[in-house]
């Protein structure tokens, strides 16, 4: 679980990257290219580590800016492959011509330490808006391109349909009991910053599976997958237990962070979950006000009467709710004003593009008013920008929490976080990989004013 949380803590920014890149395409309604290329050696040299991998990584980057316009953006992901960002592409044929050209450039011979090495690259494609409309399932549909030009040995592929869900998801239901007995499943965690201190309030809990032969898959795959499946209930569990374990040993570092889990609509069905809860609490030996659970709107609205049953149960045990993704469910104000919750989060489809649309200002400031006026705590989530970040201030907001101040990380970004001032949100360390550092000066878990990475 260690090995991935490093990884994917500096893959965070790309995400961010590719989510900008999508957001100024769609705009501009232009299409976006992702490549993701990787080498298969013929003999069996390692290329990764070590002086020889730098060695080769640096010649592919010098041979892949020769092709790409300066516009074009090159990633190095933690897993090692390369990626490449087209930010303006007017479709297929043109992402084509690019793979060809780069695949040119990296099938002449390497020469590694005085040896010739025999290099095999291979790219996969996926291209916004055909395959996704979001950064995350783009870049993952681009990995399973990658993972099918690798299986039939080709060296380009597109991403279409039939790689992706249809053999897909039966393979999925079956691999995921597997995942949770196995331990492929990790946890990223989001910080939430108060917008009166600055400091970081609490850690969103956010889990993602490390697929053996997939890689990388979202929850927003694999959760409706668990909750077909009944398997929500041991995921869940095992996600409660394992943030619980990191936030003690956070705090056993004196670093004095709460976590706050999502739980599903599901796992409000399970009559034994308060019970499940308070054992696990005992058995990792914490506070019971340590823990926040986020269940959303809608979750407690199919059912408000076990909603309130099961949600009384956990509140009286000394954990906090919070109601998640507001104002995309049809609450009953008279079922809300009763609930044993002590917050709300504002969706962020409300809060992500507030300071240009003033629509979703007045629902922003309503649905602040509102939370208010119930006694709630609120959040807004998906703050992306300094101005969204005032504009909530100035609507006397609780807290925050978005790409703005950080994506989603791994647990010991969140330490150096917290230790390291000079540490920055994500660890990408190389200038040249063309992204922008974040500026984000942090001093004791305060994140003073964290710049989002722009356009180089
Ligand atoms: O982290 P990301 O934006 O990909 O999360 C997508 C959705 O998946 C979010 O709505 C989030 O609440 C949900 N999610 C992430 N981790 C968990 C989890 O451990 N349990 C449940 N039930 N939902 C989760
Ligand atoms: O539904 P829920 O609130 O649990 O979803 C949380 C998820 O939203 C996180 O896991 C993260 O991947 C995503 N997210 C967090 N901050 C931002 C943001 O600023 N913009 C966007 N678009 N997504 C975000
Ligand atoms: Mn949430």
């Amino acid at each position: 679980m260690t090995e991935n949380l490093v990884e994917l803590s500096g893959n965070g920014l790309f995400q961010v990257r590719v989510h900008q890149t999508i957001q100024a395409a769609q705009q501009a309604v232009r299409k976006v290219g992702l490549l993701i290329v990787d080498f298969e050696r013929t003999d069996d040299v390692s290329l990764s580590g070590g002086s020889l991998g730098v060695e080769f990584l640096e010649s592919v980057w010098l041979r892949l800016r020769s092709v790409l316009r300066d516009s074009d953006a090159i990633f190095r992901l933690d897993g090692g492959e390369t990626v490449v960002l087209l930010p303006s592409v007017t479709g297929p044929e043109d992402v084509v011509v690019v793979a060809k050209k780069i695949l040119n450039k990296l099938e002449q011979p390497f020469l590694l330490d005085g040896f010739r090495a025999d290099i095999r690259p291979r790219i996969g494609i996926a291209l916004f808006p055909e395959h996704s409309t979001s950064a995350n399932s783009l870049i993952q549909r681009a990995h399973t391109a990658l993972n099918g030009a690798k299986r039939t040995r080709s060296s380009y592929i597109i991403y279409s349909q039939e790689h992706g869900h249809n053999h897909h998801t039966p393979l999925q239901m079956r691999d995921l009991r597997q995942a949770i007995v196995e331990e492929q499943l990790f946890l990223l965690y989001q910080p939430k910053v108060s917008l009166k201190t600055g400091s970081i309030s609490g850690l969103e809990v956010l889990a993602r599976w490390r697929h053996p032969r997939f890689g990388l898959i979202e929850p927003d795959q694999f959760i409706p997958v668990a909750e077909r499946t009944g398997l929500i209930i041991p995921l869940t569990l095992w996600v409660l237990h394992n943030a619980l374990l990191q936030c003690r040993a956070w705090n056993k570092m004196g670093i004095d962070v709460n976590v706050a889990v999502n739980l599903s609509m599901w796992n409000l069905d399970a009559l034994e979950l308060p019970e499940q809860i308070a054992g696990l609490l005992r058995s990792v030996d914490m506070a019971p006000g340590r823990l926040e659970l986020e269940i959303t709107e809608s979750a407690i609205m199919d059912d408000p009467k076990r909603a309130m049953r099961t949600l009384t149960l956990i509140r009286d045990l000394g954990v906090q709710f919070t109601i998640d993704d507001f104002g995309t469910g049809y609450s009953s104000l008279a079922h809300l004003k009763k609930l044993p919750v002590a917050g709300m989060k504002i969706d962020k489809s409300f809060v992500q593009n507030m300071e240009l649309d003033r629509d979703n200002a007045v629902i922003v400031r309503s649905i602040i008013d509102l939370g208010h006026n119930l006694g709630l705590k609120v959040v807004a989530e998906g703050v992306e920008t300094r101005e969204a970040k005032e504009m909530l201030t100035e609507f006397a907001c609780d807290e925050a929490q978005g790409y703005y101040f950080s994506p989603p990380v791994s647990a010991q970004a969140i330490i150096r976080f917290f230790n390291d001032p000079t540490q920055r949100v994500s660890n990408h360390r190389s200038r040249r990989e063309n992204i922008s550092r974040v500026n984000s000066p942090r001093r004791n878990g305060k994140i003073v004013d964290a710049k989002l990475p722009l356009e180089p």
